[in-house]
């Protein structure tokens, strides 16, 4: 009856989710907030007070602390602590943290009597690590992309074209700036080989979801991309880890944990980002399955069984767990377009339930394109509300035409991924809105359930861990028996397509595509052949 332990060190915590096995359930389940539980790193929302408004960083040290501290629970929460069998992790995305030549040893000598924090300080090359909030390497990114190849070239080998945020662009400015620091950096890692190396007790290999975060990893070999590692940083191939498939033994977990905190032996398998860990915890462990989380921003994200690429978009190509790809597309104007149009209205979210119940699909030709922030997709750098056929006190046109332009927006930026949509798993705040969801069902011709995710990466970590190890025991494992009883949707909230409806968005969608190219200047006004979509589709 073996127990599998999973953590999650994100943006401001670190979540351990223990399951047991046979019994399909979760056993343990804590949290650490990084501002509360460690003030005297003075973060704020997991943040180093920042230098510049565009620059993002964290401690290493803090998160090295984080899982002492962690593990200390766990040795004292009751559990059957012995039963642990393996342990995987997930970690947030593009963080980087920059070892010195004494990393190797001192991570395999580490003392039992001393806290970690204090013994990973000096193996640091960089005290602070830049994290996916930073925004600060524009020019680097130009740098690299231009000596690669083009943005083109970029994408279809590393799955996106390069971001700010990614770590390729983030080291080359760290080289740039501090060239002394980065020659003195023998080995660079991600924040969850980091993690795992700390585990074990020796350098850790990342596992293709992590490494597609960087701009430097090949996407079709899982194998560095000489051109993009050249065209980063000189030196650079010498300092990056290898890349290993995700369910990877990395070793055991090392004395230092099971003299320090009474823990077993267990495997210690290799982490991934918390995006490919979330499709796990999701259960998006098959083709046609997606999920779309309806928060600040909204999210779609599935599994593809091919690296399709988005060579022109703001999409990115991760690799998934089960050795296959994902696909993830942002959306920046989510909870906050829906409100803005609720309160200009003076709705409650009753009443705004009830418009988009009362009005038809298709909205009657009326379009409305939500650009209230800067958007990511399609990329819109100065924000503005866009009407065609759309008064501008027309309440309910308003309330269906944000929904609708939201979600034929998420239907359209991601065929991309060039995935047959069968399943939808709506999460987030706004999927506890069963209209909203009606309107999802009806524009991908889908059915859609509500999935109720606590902790998604740490499950889905934790999940990965069980994976890990039945194939080190050299079982065959099929991932729909992994997730099984642990992530399951809401049975009951199934919502289908409506008779006539994914017939109606799918004409509209050609005419919502040249009104966002009108919009970003870019194409002729569409309101005529709106006006006659209205009178083909004209409903009270
Ligand atoms: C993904 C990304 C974020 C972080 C958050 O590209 O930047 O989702 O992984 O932890």
């Amino acid at each position: 009856m073996p127990l599998y332990l999973g953590l999650d060190s994100s943006t401001q915590s670190l979540t351990a989710i223990v399951i047991d096995s046979d019994s399909r359930k979760v056993v343990y389940e804590s949290s650490l907030s990084f501002d509360e539980a460690l003030p005297q790193y003075g973060t704020k929302h997991g943040v180093l007070p920042r230098r510049q408004p565009d620059e993002a960083m964290s401690s290493p040290v803090m998160w090295a602390d984080a899982l002492d501290l962690m593990f200390a629970r766990i040795a004292t929460s009751g559990i059957d602590v012995p039963r642990i069998a393996a342990i995987c992790g997930s970690a947030q995305q593009h963080g980087s943290v920059y070892l010195n030549r004494g990393a190797a040893a001192a991570l395999g000598t580490l003392e039992p009597a001393r806290p970690l924090a204090e013994q990973v300080a000096p193996m640091l090359s960089r005290q602070a690590s830049p994290i996916w909030m930073d925004s600060s390497t524009g020019a680097e990114c130009r740098e690299i992309t231009d000596a690669a190849g083009g943005a083109t070239a970029l994408s279809e080998h590393t799955g996106s074209r390069a971001f700010e945020r990614f770590t390729g662009p983030q080291i080359r400015k760290f080289f740039k700036t501090d060239p002394d620091a980065y020659r003195a950096t023998d080995r660079i890692h991600l924040v969850s080989s980091f993690m795992a190396s700390l585990l074990a007790g020796a350098h850790a290999p990342l596992d293709p979801g992590d490494g597609s975060g960087m701009n430097l990893m090949d996407l079709s070999s899982s194998g560095w991309w000489t051109p993009a590692v050249e065209a980063t940083a000189p030196d650079l191939g010498g300092k990056l880890p290898p890349v290993r498939p995700a369910w990877t033994i990395v070793g055991a977990l090392s004395p230092f944990w099971q003299q320090r905190h009474g823990l077993p032996p267990a495997r210690v398998v290799a982490w991934s980002g918390d995006n490919p860990c979330s499709l796990i915890g999701t259960g998006l462990v098959r083709e046609g399955r997606v999920a779309v989380s309806l928060g600040t921003s909204d999210v779609i994200f599935g599994m593809m069984a091919a690296p399709r690429v988005d060579i022109t978009g703001t999409g990115h190509v991760f690799g998934a767990p089960t050795g296959a790809f994902m696909g993830l597309t942002v959306f920046k104007n989510g909870s906050l377009a829906r409100e803005r149009v609720r309160d200009a209205f003076g709705l409650s979210w009753a009443e705004f339930s009830k418009t988009l119940e009362s009005t038809p699909a298709g909205n009657n030709g009326r379009i409305f394109l939500p650009w209230y922030e800067p958007e990511i997709t399609p990329p819109v750098s100065t924000p503005g509300v866009h009407r065609y056929h759309l008064a501008e006190d027309d309440r309910p046109g308003h309330v269906r035409g944000v929904i609708e332009g939201q979600m034929m927006a998420i239907a359209r930026h991601s065929r991309w991924m060039k995935v047959s949509v069968d399943t939808i798993y709506a999460t987030g705040g706004a999927s506890a809105n069963l209209q909203i969801l009606q309107v999802m069902a009806d524009v991908f011709n889908a059915k859609v359930f509500q999935l109720e995710v606590g902790n998604s990466a740490a499950l889905g970590a934790a999940l990965r861990a069980q994976h890990a190890d039945a194939m080190a025991a050299g079982q065959a494992v099929e991932w729909e028996d992994v997730i099984e009883g642990l992530v399951e949707p809401v049975a009951s909230s199934r919502i289908e397509p409506r008779r006539g409806a994914p017939g109606i968005y799918e004409s509209l969608m050609t005419l919502h595509a040249a009104c966002e190219a009108h919009a970003l200047g870019r194409g002729p006004d569409p309101s005529g052949a709106l006006r006659a979509f209205a009178e083909q589709h004209q409903q009270a």
